[in-house]
């Protein structure tokens, strides 16, 4: 939306105008052309430049919130002249993801209450356990940091045995799918041959129901601590932690924890290290030197 024209707040008489633009040009890293802006702020309060900008931050904002479109292809959208959604549903060629994420936009978009989200994880477990007796299946994510609301399930499914994990996933994913519980895929991934995700919409059974996100992670159960800890988050506490663990000659990630990684000189990865076992969260910690901390205590 553009902002209104403000009136000038002040006209520099001319010799003054110059020696006000001489001094910005002599602010370090001020050339001539941001002179020329600090001068048109000063003098009408506003820049004309960012007009257009402030026109268009509010359709970048509505188009990259269609899941599977990100700032790129706002930005392409916005500069084909598109500025609803219905230009998008009407006019845009559309992936199967974006077509997914314009279906469910307003129900992407509602976060949902972790009383929906355990019934969620619930049913996930359900139908795994009816697969394979013994299958963990755990809800991971703003869910398991206890927080009020969740904008998508993250669950994280392993078996203690060590090997019940390996494909599992397609066989859960078509039970899922017949009891009508999953309406649409978004991705299937396999990571290290060991690893799946999928990406995908579920509904729970009932009136006015609203469709959400679920994540479903595989993984082998001697990597089940580091990836609940991944998965749990918050993003932030985890760049956190690789970044201590970087400091301590160790790697983080949401496979392992390896100690004596040989790094170059510019802090990059040449050398693996050697998988540190740790069958719990509270191993990892203690690992790095850190006090235990509760997933409701990670949120940042
Ligand atoms: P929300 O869904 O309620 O909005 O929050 P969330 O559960 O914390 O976020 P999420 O997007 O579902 O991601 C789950 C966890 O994955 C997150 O808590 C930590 C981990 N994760 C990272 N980095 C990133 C990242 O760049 N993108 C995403 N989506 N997840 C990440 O550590
Ligand atoms: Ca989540
Ligand atoms: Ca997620």
């Amino acid at each position: 939306m553009p902002i209104p024209h403000q009136e000038p707040l002040r006209r520099f008489p001319r010799g003054k105008k110059e020696k006000h633009q001489e001094e910005a040009c002599s602010i370090p890293g001020v050339g001539k052309r941001m002179a020329e802006k600090i001068m048109e702020i000063l003098e009408s309060g506003h820049l004309r430049k960012l007009d257009h900008i402030n026109e268009s931050v509010p359709v970048l904002e509505l188009f990259s919130n269609i899941w599977g479109a990100g700032t790129k292809t706002a930005q392409m959208w916005y500069q084909q002249g598109f500025r609803s959604l219905d230009d998008i549903r009407h006019k845009a060629p559309l992936t199967t993801q974006q077509t997914i994420g314009l279906k469910h936009y307003d129900d992407f978009l509602e976060r949902m209450p972790r009383e929906e989200a355990a019934d969620i994880e619930q049913t996930v477990l359900e139908s795994a356990q009816a697969l394979c007796p013994g299958l963990l299946c755990v809800a991971c994510g703003s869910y398991r940091r206890g927080k009020a609301s969740c904008g998508d399930v993250d669950v994280l499914v392993t078996h203690p045995d060590g090997r019940s994990h390996q494909g599992i996933l397609s066989r859960l994913l078509d039970s899922l799918r017949k009891q009508g519980f999953l309406t649409d895929d978004l991705v299937s991934q396999e990571v290290n041959g060991q690893q799946q995700k999928y990406l995908g919409v579920c509904r729970l059974p009932g009136p006015a129901r609203r469709h959400r996100r679920l994540d479903i992670i595989t993984v082998p159960y001697s990597e089940f601590a580091c990836a609940l800890l991944y998965f749990t988050g918050s993003a932030h506490f985890n760049r956190s932690m690789r970044a201590l663990a970087k400091t301590k000659g160790m790697s983080l990630s949401e496979h392992a924890l390896s100690s004596a990684v040989v790094r170059s000189p510019r802090g990059l990865k040449v050398g693996p290290g050697r998988v540190l076992p740790t069958p719990t969260e509270k191993d990892v910690f203690s690992l790095l030197g850190l006090p235990y901390r509760e997933p409701a205590e990670r949120d940042w």
